[in-house]
């Protein structure tokens, strides 16, 4: 039976995500874990903090601590929120491990090896009064096209007008201030990615079931010219991965670091080691060597766009380039841009919700809810308050909290809290099991496809024939006339809930589980419908759990617009 390596891209240290964010990797790859193991598949799943950069030290100046104690604190605090909105990674790990140093060593001097890195020599802006080199973006200056004077040395956040350091005027250091800069010769190493530019294309080629969205990006890429040409993989920086050949030293890299564009997807191997190396798990190799029984796994990876040229380019090439038996990715998802009211999501501008704030309004269920059925799939989608408010009410409380309440109170107020005997086991007359049975196989094909939207509608659709059946079969009528129909009703009613509770658990799984241990039941994935539908017998007991949902009040909805209509700090 196949195997599930599933990975979302790593989110970077520098601070908590938005929910942006956590939509377009986290969480539908948390979607997809879950509904693996649901159905009895090995799975490993992996994600971790992205630690190096420019970001990671800036962000760290910003809270006025070392850059390593600040990345630290930041993925126990991201690790936390993961818990919080029950992303199941089996582990959780950081770029900056000794395991990911030392792999990625090894993947230069592999690299280097097979004659695919180059050292280059470059100009760079060099701080005398710091005494480092200076990344574009610790050099600000007036911008030369539309007179900004916060332009940074990358770009003008004013006119857009992408820039080179020497373009500003008045260039000064965000470190010190200072103006003391000069143009220094450094060495750097590239990847020659241009060289395997034959070998990617092919590869790429033969994805013809990947998503329009990440195979247009990876061609674009491939055939635009600019795309694959050799990339620098080395900084003049403190924070990062010493560059090293293997284990030795690399003459003329000393005091350099990887790029963290580099290391990066690296990780996703490392974090397997670390996985081993917690204790959580005992052979990585099994997940990442083909020659170590790798060949049987399905890796697929999650991400959002801007992060697509990376996955099917950059990282391939240090794969392919190695030499090495090393998994290849079998399946990129890919996902556009979650918008939030009427702009965009800012981590730099603190726009939007972000995940703590999210978990601090209500519980993850909701939000996981709303963003995998609004997941941004062919199209940039947007967070509106109203469109949130509507879907959880309607979909969570009306339809499925609503179903699960009307049956269990009735079943107690009525037979007692046990499953009652007599009547048909299904409904005589109606097609409810056969459409059951058409959309469960829907919704499964949904879910392998990695359909986010089409499987949430289809599991709308399911809950919703619960609330149609109990429409038509009026059970609280039938018990007048006629109780063994009516006992017979709700013996099917209460069914359909352990049957909700397993295909609902990969998008709402603390509901789900509620359902199961209301229910008396463990998850169990239904097989024909039929069988599923029998499960509970009579005699079976079983609780009425607290109301699942509770509904969004306008008060609530109009609250939060208002707390969330500025920007966070
Ligand atoms: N940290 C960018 C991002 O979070 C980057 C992804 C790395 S995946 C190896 O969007
Ligand atoms: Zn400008």
């Amino acid at each position: 039976m196949t195997r599930h390596l599933i990975t979302s891209a790593i989110p970077y240290i520098n601070g908590i995500k938005h929910l942006g964010n956590l939509v377009g990797s986290q969480l539908p790859a948390d979607l997809f874990a879950r509904y693996q193991r649901g159905r009895g598949r090995e799975v490993l799943f992996l994600c971790a903090t992205d630690e190096h950069g420019t970001p990671a030290e800036l962000a760290a100046a910003k809270a006025g601590k070392p850059v390593a104690e600040y990345c630290a604190e930041m993925h126990d605090v991201q690790a936390e929120i993961a818990r919080g909105f029950r992303l199941s990674f089996d582990h959780f790990g950081r770029s900056s491990s000794p395991e990911n140093h030392k792999l990625t060593q090894h993947f230069a001097g592999k690299l280097a090896d097979n004659g695919l890195i180059r050292e280059v020599t470059e100009k760079q802006m060099y701080s005398l009064a710091d005494g480092r080199f200076l990344p574009d973006r610790y050099i600000e200056g007036t911008c030369p096209n539309c007179g900004f004077e916060s332009a940074r040395g990358d770009q003008c956040d004013n006119c857009t007008k992408q820039l080179d350091p020497t373009d500003l005027i008045n260039p000064h250091s965000t470190i010190s201030g200072s103006t003391d800069l000069e143009q220094r010769e450094t060495k750097h190493l590239y990847l020659c990615q241009s060289k395997m530019r034959d070998q990617l294309q092919a590869w790429i080629d033969s994805k013809t079931d990947w998503p329009i969205l990440t195979t247009s990006i990876a061609k674009k890429w491939l055939n635009d010219g600019d795309g694959l040409q050799d990339r620098g993989i080395t900084r003049d920086l403190d924070w990062g991965i010493p560059v090293k050949k293997g284990k030795e030293d690399w003459p003329g890299m000393e005091g350099k670091v990887f790029y963290v564009w580099f290391d990066a997807p690296i990780e996703y191997i490392a974090c397997a080691q670390e996985w081993v190396n917690a204790g959580k798990g005992t052979d990585w190799e099994r997940w990442w060597r083909t020659d170590k029984g790798a060949d049987d796994v399905t890796y697929t990876q999650f991400m959002g766009k801007d992060n697509v040229p990376f996955h099917t380019l950059s990282f391939p090439a240090t794969i392919l380039g190695s030499g090495e038996p090393w998994k290849l990715v079998d399946y990129i998802k890919s996902f556009n841009y979650l918008n939030y009211d009427g702009g965009q999501f800012s981590t730099s501008r603190g726009r939007g919700v972000f995940m703590d704030q999210a978990l601090s309004l209500l519980p993850a269920d909701y939000w996981r809810w709303w963003l995998l059925s609004h997941a941004p799939e062919s199209s940039d989608s947007e967070f509106t308050w109203e469109n949130f408010q509507a879907s959880a009410n309607k979909d969570l409380a009306d339809v499925l909290g609503n179903f699960v309440s009307r049956v269990t109170k009735f079943c107690r107020s009525k037979f007692g809290e046990e499953v009652p005997a007599g009547g048909p086991e299904f409904p005589v007359g109606s097609s409810v099991l056969a459409d059951l049975e058409t959309r469960i196989r829907a919704y499964e094909g949904h879910m392998e496809a990695m359909d986010v939207r089409k499987a949430a509608n289809e599991l709308r659709a399911i809950w919703v024939m619960g609330n149609e059946f109990l429409q038509e079969a009026a059970p609280w009528a039938t018990f007048k006339e006629d109780p063994e129909l009516a006992a017979s009703q709700i013996r099917f009613a209460l069914n359909l809930i352990p049957l909700y509770a397993v295909l609902s658990a990969p998008f709402i799984p603390d509901t789900a589980d509620t359902l199961h241990k209301a229910m008396g039941v463990s998850p169990e994935w239904p097989g024909p419908a039929a069988d599923a539908l029998t499960r509970l017998q009579p005699g079976h007991g079983f609780t009425v759990p607290d109301n699942l949902f509770a509904k969004i009040t306008d008060e609530q909805r109009e609250e939060w617009q208002e707390r969330f209509a500025g920007t966070r700090d």
